[in-house]
This record gives C-alpha cells, structure tokens and sequence, in this order.
C-alpha cells in the first residue's frame, strides 16, 4: 500500500494511473504483478468509472454480459453469476466493486483526488503530477486510463440558467436516484442514453417530451434473465471464447461479418438473415452481412429494413416516420440497443419534438421552447452525450518535450502511434486513447489487450533497463495516416457522430478509433512488441 501524501509533500512512484474505472484497477493489479509501485488517482468517490457516474434510469450494458467482464482471471469468471443477458448498472458496479475487493486493489488508489498536471521533466526523465488537492506525484510512468466517454457533453442552452426545476445530465446522474413520478419531463437527446431511460422515465413521469435533433439507429435487446444453458456454455468453452473475442472484429463474438455481401445474395436470403439477427437482439445485426458498413446500396438496404421495423412498432405513421434517420448511413452514429424505445411513443404521455423541423430556441424558467411551440416541464434531463475520447485528457494540463501541451499537439486532432503513445510524450501511455480500437469495441476487451501489451513493455524495460520509451513522429505519422485511410474506406464518415468530434461545437473533425478491427490491431500490436517495440524510441538509463 502506497501511503497518502500531504499538501506539498511528494509521492515517488513507478507508476501513476488515472482512473479507477475498468482499464485502470486492471492496470493497477497487472503492474503489481510486475512488483511496481503503481497508485491509481481517481476523482470519483469509488470504483467503477462509467459505471460510476451514468446510473441513469435504464443504464445497462449492450454487450452480453458475460462477454463484457474481465477476461483475465479464470477464477474470477467462474464465480461471478451474472443475473441478466445485459447487466444493468448497479450490477455492473458491484461486479467492480467485486473485483476491486478480491484483488485488494483499494489501498493503492486515492479517490477523491482529481489531477490537474502532468509534466515531463525531462532531466530527470520522470513525470510530475500534481492533483487539484496540491499533492505532488513524482513517477516514471504516467498512464491515463481515463475513459472515451467520461466527460459530460456540457448543455450550452440560452436561458437554461432560467430555468426553476431541477435538471439532470445522464452522464452525473445523482446518486440516490430521481423520482419523476407525476412530473413534466423534457429529455433532450435520442443517443443511447436517452434511448436507454426514455422507456423508464415514461414508466413514472406524467408527460415526457422527448427533444429529437437527430434520429438514431437501435436494435432490441431482447434482455431476459440469463439462459442457464446458455451461461453453463460460455463456461465450458471459455478458452475459445476468449480467444474467438480476441480475435474478432470488435471484440465479442457476434462481431465478425458474415463473409457474404447483402448485395450479392437474393432478397429472401437477405430478409431472413436480416431477421434472425434482428430476433437474436443487439449489434449482432450490424453484422449481417460483410458490405453493411462499405457499400451504400448494402446500406441502404439494412436501413430500409430498421425503418420498416419503426413503422411496424410505432403506431403513428408521422411519428414513426420522424424516428427514422435518413440522412447518414445505418450503424455509422453508434447503434443503440434498447428495452422499449419505439415502443414508448406509442404511450399517451410521450410526445416526440422534432427539432430539425423547429428548432429548440431557449430554456425557460418553466420549460423548453422551440421555434413551434413551449412546452412546461418540471424537470429537464440533458441526455446530450460526452467529449468523446480526448475529453478527459484535454482537461489535464498535459506536456511532454520542450513544454508542448498535449491539446498542442492534437490541435488538429489527436495524433498518437497505435492509440497507446504520443510522440513527445514519452513514458505516457493512453489506455484505449484515440487511434486504437477502444470505442468501436467491447471496451473490456480493448482494456484487457492495452494492459496486458503495457504490463509486457514495462516488464521488457525492466529488463533490459531502460529509462524512456517514446513513439517515434514518423511511426506516428504513418499510423495516423493508416488510420484516417481505414476510416476512409467505410460510411463512417458520412455521419455527423461523436466518432468526429462532430457533437462539440469547434472540436477538430477527425476520425478517432481505428476501424481495422480489434484482432488485426493484436496481431500488430504483437507484432511490434515482438520487434522490438518497432516504431518506438526505447533510451537506456543515463
Ligand atoms: O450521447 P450521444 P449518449 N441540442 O452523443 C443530442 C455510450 N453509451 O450519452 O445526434 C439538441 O450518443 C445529439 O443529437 P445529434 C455509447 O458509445 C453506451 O447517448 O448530435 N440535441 C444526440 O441525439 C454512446 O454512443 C451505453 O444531432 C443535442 C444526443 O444528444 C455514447 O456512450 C449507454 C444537442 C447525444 O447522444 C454516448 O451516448 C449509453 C443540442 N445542443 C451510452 N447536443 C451502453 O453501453 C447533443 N444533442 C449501454
């Protein structure tokens, strides 16, 4: 256990880690491992990271849950009994809370602690990280483990300051819940969060106005208690799961394509692969078919077929119709996958405002008014979304060689080699950081592979006793360009999503993740390591 420094005293560290979220309590257990001193700073209360904050009404995971745990201790698997097909919030936290307390991890992380700075002496070769609270950290690594989806999206509303009720963003949700039954709530936004609560909010509320810039994309999840059967399966195929996980697309095993082209096969064939992976629930149907995300008529056709599913659901043909996105390809805004969305606009208390046909124009003291009408509301809901991917990293004072800031150096957007490191930023790691699969993927998956890739460099530099390990800027370069051109090859860039940056006004639209699939990034991932981390300048000690 790493002792808490006073103000102005100075922590020596192998290792700081921020985050207490999924990748960083891996991270923090994997370099113990190493026998590093390594303390993580989180500015939550506890463990959990998303988990943490978004306790929305409705938050659960999209991903089948036992697919979307740790994959590192077998033991761990096995114990652990996961109660529904998609784990909602407060199970996935006492899961973490689980795991935070089997592996001991709470004596090396410091909640309530945010950090403000990390500097690169580069002297010394170390970094010195300061936390709001005053206490200096002085490290040799500087891991961020930060999260894609950690910093609110924050609402910007003329007249929202006006307004008298209460308001509630769903990335901070508060903690002992909110009680809606009886009130007038505005929810602005149709993401996945909004998709997610709109359905529980409805259940308590008297009216629910849903504020709708853009239409999205969702996929029944068809949650239900976990299939014993289907549990007991996973388990005994365990090993080769994981591996299949591994290596797939996008980290879980529904992930991978079909080989055949939905342009290519005949109608019937098509409808009813459409179908079977419709009725199956989740991303499995963004899948069906290998030209779905490549070829707008492929596309063309899995969007005929969601909107003709909204049509058979929504009972208003006008409302169904604004449901329907028309103006960027099917699965290029992140899917969403949900437990009665449609559904709820066929209630009585649920109106849908179509703000592409009146805008929203200001936040009043007792509602929301758009350029149609004014809507009275007792409470607002900001379902608005997050500063995706560099957020949370922009928000630190970051700076590497010769005092250059990281938001400096991603000014055009963020530049790194593999999505792990940034050239001029040596020994500073971005765990899942922009270039690397992480968003595009089931995050645990993404989480365990960074880790398990930094815990082996950390060991080699032990080794071989090296100070300093740097991306070089060619490399970095060159993988920035593979990146943008794998983008380039797809639809994802048709659509004004989070992916660009394209939710915050002035933020630089660049493609973030690599689309090039979570198994092809292993196998290169390993094979850089294998090479002597090529790409990469390693210094020996002085
Ligand atoms: O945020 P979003 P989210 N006026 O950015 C609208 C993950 N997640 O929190 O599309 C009016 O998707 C905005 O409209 P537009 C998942 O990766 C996972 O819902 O920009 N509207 C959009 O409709 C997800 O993708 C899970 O035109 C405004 C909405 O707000 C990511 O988090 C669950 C507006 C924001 O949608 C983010 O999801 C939840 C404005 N000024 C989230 N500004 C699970 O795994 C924004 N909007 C289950």
């Amino acid at each position: 256990m790493t002792a808490v420094a006073a103000k102005g005293e100075t922590t020596s560290l192998d290792a700081v880690i921020i985050g207490a979220g999924i990748s960083g309590m891996y991270m923090l257990h994997r370099l113990r491992g190493l026998g590093l001193k390594a303390r993580v700073y989180e500015a939550g209360s506890d463990v959990g990271g998303t988990w943490f904050w978004n306790r929305y009404p409705g938050a659960r995971v999209d991903i089948e849950s036992q697919e979307y745990s740790y994959s590192f201790s077998e033991e761990l698997e096995r114990e652990w009994k996961w109660s529904e097909r998609y784990a909602a919030q407060p199970e996935i936290l006492r899961y973490l809370n689980h795991v935070a307390d089997r592996f001991d991890l709470r004596p090396d992380i410091q909640f309530d602690t945010r950090i403000a700075s990390a500097h690169f002496d580069e002297a010394a070769g170390r970094w010195t990280v300061r936390t709001e609270a005053g206490e200096t950290i002085d490290a040799k690594f500087c891991i961020a483990a930060t999260g894609c989806l950690s910093v609110p999206n924050e609402p910007n509303f003329k007249g929202q300051e006006t307004f008298k009720g209460p308001t509630y963003h769903t990335g901070r949700w508060p903690h002992e819940g909110v009680d809606f039954t009886g009130k007038r709530v505005a929810v602005i936004g149709t993401g996945s969060s909004a998709i997610q609560s709109i359905p529980q909010i409805a259940k308590q509320a008297s009216q629910v106005y849903v504020f709708q810039r853009t239409p999205n994309y969702s996929v029944p999840a068809h949650n239900a208690p976990i299939d014993t059967a289907v549990a007991q399966a996973w388990l005994a195929n365990r090993d080769e799961n994981r591996q299949l996980q591994k290596m797939s697309t996008a980290g879980f095993l529904f992930s991978n394509p079909r080989e055949e082209m939905a342009t290519q096969v005949g109608d019937n064939e098509r409808r009813k692969v459409f179908e079977e992976r419709w009725a199956q629930g989740g991303f499995a149907v963004g899948a069906s078919f290998a030209d779905l995300a490549v070829d707008p008529a492929a596309n063309a056709m899995i969007a005929e077929f969601a909107a003709e599913k909204i049509r058979e659901i929504v009972k208003d043909p006008k409302v169904a119709e604004k449901l329907t996105p028309k103006d960027y390809p099917f699965g290029t805004k992140r899917l969403c996958v949900d437990t009665g969305y449609y559904e709820v606009f066929n209630r009585d208390n649920v109106q849908l405002i179509d703000l592409k046909e009146t805008p929203l124009d200001t936040i009043t003291p007792t509602g929301v008014k758009t350029t149609g009408a004014e809507f009275e509301v007792d409470a607002i809901v900001f379902a608005i979304g997050f500063d995706a991917m560099t957020g949370a990293l922009s928000k630190i004072d970051i700076q590497g060689r010769g005092g250059q800031t990281l938001n400096q150096a991603w000014a055009e957007g963020p530049k790194s080699y593999l999505g792990i490191m940034v050239a001029g930023f040596p020994n500073f790691f971005t765990i899942t950081g922009p270039g690397s699969p992480s968003v595009l993927s089931n995050m645990i998956v993404s989480i365990e592979q960074h880790v398990d890739w930094l815990h082996d460099l950390l060991a080699f530099m032990g080794q071989y006793g090296l100070a300093t390990i740097e991306a070089s800027p060619e490399s970095q370069t060159a993988w920035v360009e593979h990146v943008n051109e794998a983008a380039s090859k797809t639809l994802y860039p048709y659509a004004n999503s989070w992916y660009l940056g394209a939710n915050v006004p002035g933020k630089p639209r660049v493609f973030m993740p690599y689309i090039g699939g979570v198994g092809a990034y292993r196998t290169l991932c390993d094979a850089v390591a294998a090479n002597g981390y090529m790409g990469f300048k390693l210094r020996p000690a002085a």
